[in-house]
């Protein structure tokens, strides 16, 4: 099945239903007016030249527009490819000579920025139009092709342990197999409302959110962006039932309710939280000051949703459950062999869920797969874990290759380090995660350069070419860095590692 089809189910069930309300502009969509703007935007992007299998990348916050753009485009059979607007030159460059996309879709208020990028002839190859401007009327329908459900539907780019980004091809048979399960798993209805705050350019807020509350039927309370005192306002909304986040998010909003008082939420039926560990202290603090246990799940870019803590039964603090229907996993040693429950070692997985491959990039794809002696091909997720030897709940335990995870957004300490390195004064560098308690964990620097170097300008240079999220928090300047009688460099020897 395709999402299109998918999602047209419940929209001819109930037309004339509220799908979206954008709190910004306090504009509303019933699921009618949500295809009658799909239309619009269709035949507005088909003038523009976007057809079948082409991609277009949108480069832009949380919005009503985006969610019209992204029908749109699915239905006519374009890959989407969404991009944190954080991004810049660098990114965006890799990024668009990689998915050579026929459009890129970008929010008016950050037109100067777009310009100002220095994307050169890049964005020449491009035809950009402003998601601002999408017309709400049509005057004759767009193609509809036929999309198959192994037609790839999203491009999603993660930042790779070589520093080169890798599209993970995102198939709408995946997206089906993720959005149906956690429905499902999660007793979504027609009558939940959503609150999302979390950005459409990941797949927590894309298919856990947006997608999962348009194939139930449900309402969608859309924000641009979170902020913990307006979060906390609008869950105390009685259509509010379901709210999802990251655990920055969540230790956020703890902090503002022990400041401030804890408002009654017990209208909500749901609260989840994934992209990154939640600490168990948080897991406590939010009960003790809401009455509710948050329920934690797992999932990645490449696979969509894979484990969960149950909707009813025992949710457990610092594990992620049991994998979601149609969902298999193994946790295996270095050479592959399946261990057994109570062992720790790499997690792999597979189902419906996962992608095939990567966009344009056969050996990272070969590399991420081990097919079994049954012909099982398997997804090395690059987690590590271990399965309860007594209820099979997943705990995991940190990631096989260094990512750092700040806030829910990858930092990937190589692409830091390479940054660095083209600092004039920079001999070496090695960047390492170090604990916080707000982001999870934080990028920080060691390089090696003379005693003129100035941490502060080299905070300057990585923040012209790192998204803010990337930029170290501190830089230590350091005579050398810690290697072995081989010149590998040890970077659990650095301080702070
Ligand atoms: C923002 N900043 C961050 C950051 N986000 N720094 C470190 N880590 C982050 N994650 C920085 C900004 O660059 C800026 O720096 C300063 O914080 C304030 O910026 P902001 O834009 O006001 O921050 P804010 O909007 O409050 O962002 C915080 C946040 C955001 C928690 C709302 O990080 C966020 O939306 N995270 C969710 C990520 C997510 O959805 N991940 C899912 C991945 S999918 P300066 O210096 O410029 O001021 C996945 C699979 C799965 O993992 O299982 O779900
Ligand atoms: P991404 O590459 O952005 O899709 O992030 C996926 C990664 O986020 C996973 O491989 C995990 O390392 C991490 N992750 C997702 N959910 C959780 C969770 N509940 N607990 C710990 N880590 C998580």
């Amino acid at each position: 099945m395709n999402l299109n089809t998918l999602l047209a189910v419940r929209r001819s069930q109930q037309p004339h239903k509220q799908a979206l309300t954008f709190q910004d502009t306090g504009r509303s969509w019933t699921y009618a007016q949500l295809q009658e703007e799909a239309l619009a935007m269709g035949q507005h992007l088909t003038r523009h030249g976007v057809t079948q299998y082409d991609r277009v990348v949108i480069w832009a916050e949380n919005s009503g527009a985006y969610i019209v753009a992204l029908m749109a485009l699915w239905q006519l059979g374009a890959i989407v490819v969404p991009v944190n607007p954080r991004y810049r030159q660098r990114e965006m460059e890799f990024i668009l000579a990689d998915c050579t996309p026929q459009a890129l879709l970008f929010e008016e208020c950050n037109r100067h920025r777009l310009r100002d990028m220095g994307l050169g002839p890049l964005l020449e190859r491009v035809t950009t139009l402003s998601l601002d401007q999408a017309p709400l009327v049509h005057d004759e329908s767009p193609p509809t092709p036929v999309v198959g459900s192994d037609d790839t539907a999203l491009i999603m780019y993660t930042s790779g342990t070589t520093g080169r980004s890798k599209g993970a091809m995102i198939s709408h048979n995946n997206l089906v197999a993720t959005v149906t399960s956690l429905v499902a798993a999660w007793g979504w209805q027609a009558g939940d409302g959503l609150l999302l705050t979390l950005p459409l350019f990941h797949v927590h807020g894309l298919e856990v959110g947006l997608l999962c509350a348009l194939t139930a039927g449900a309402s969608v309370n859309l924000h641009r962006t979170f902020k913990a005192q307006t979060v906390l306002q609008q869950l105390q909304d009685p259509r509010t039932t379901l709210f999802f986040a990251v655990p920055t998010m969540y230790f956020r909003l703890i902090r503002f309710m022990e400041e401030t008082a804890a408002p009654d939420l017990s209208h909500i039926r749901l609260f989840c939280s994934g992209s990154a560990p939640l600490a168990a202290e948080d897991h406590k603090r939010f009960q003790r000051l809401t009455g509710h246990v948050i329920l934690e799940r797992y999932g990645m870019t490449e696979t969509g949703m894979n484990y969960s803590n149950p909707l009813a039964g025992t949710r457990m603090p610092s594990t992620v459950g049991l994998p979601l229907p149609g969902v298999s996993g193994r946790i295996v040693d270095d050479q592959d062999q399946e261990l057994p429950w109570g062992q720790e070692g790499h997690l792999q997985v597979r189902g419906s869920n996962v992608i095939s491959a990567y966009w344009n990039a056969p050996e990272q794809t070969a590399r991420a797969f081990v097919q079994d002696d049954l012909g099982h091909r398997w997804f090395r997720t690059g987690d590590m874990g271990r399965f309860d030897p007594d209820t099979g709940y997943l705990t995991l335990l940190g990631r096989s290759h260094e990512c750092i995870l700040s806030g829910g957004f990858n930092v990937y300490p190589r692409e830091v380090e390479e940054v660095l390195l083209q600092c004039p004064d920079i001999e070496e560098a090695a960047v390492v995660g170090h604990p916080h308690p707000e982001w999870g964990e934080t990028p920080l620097a060691f390089v090696v350069a003379p005693d003129s170097c100035d941490p502060e300008a080299v905070t300057t240079f990585c923040r012209q070419h790192l998204a803010s999220f990337k930029v170290p928090t501190a830089i230590h300047v350091v005579p050398a860095l810690p290697r072995n009688a081989m010149g590998k460099l040890q970077k659990h020897l650095l301080p702070c590692s």
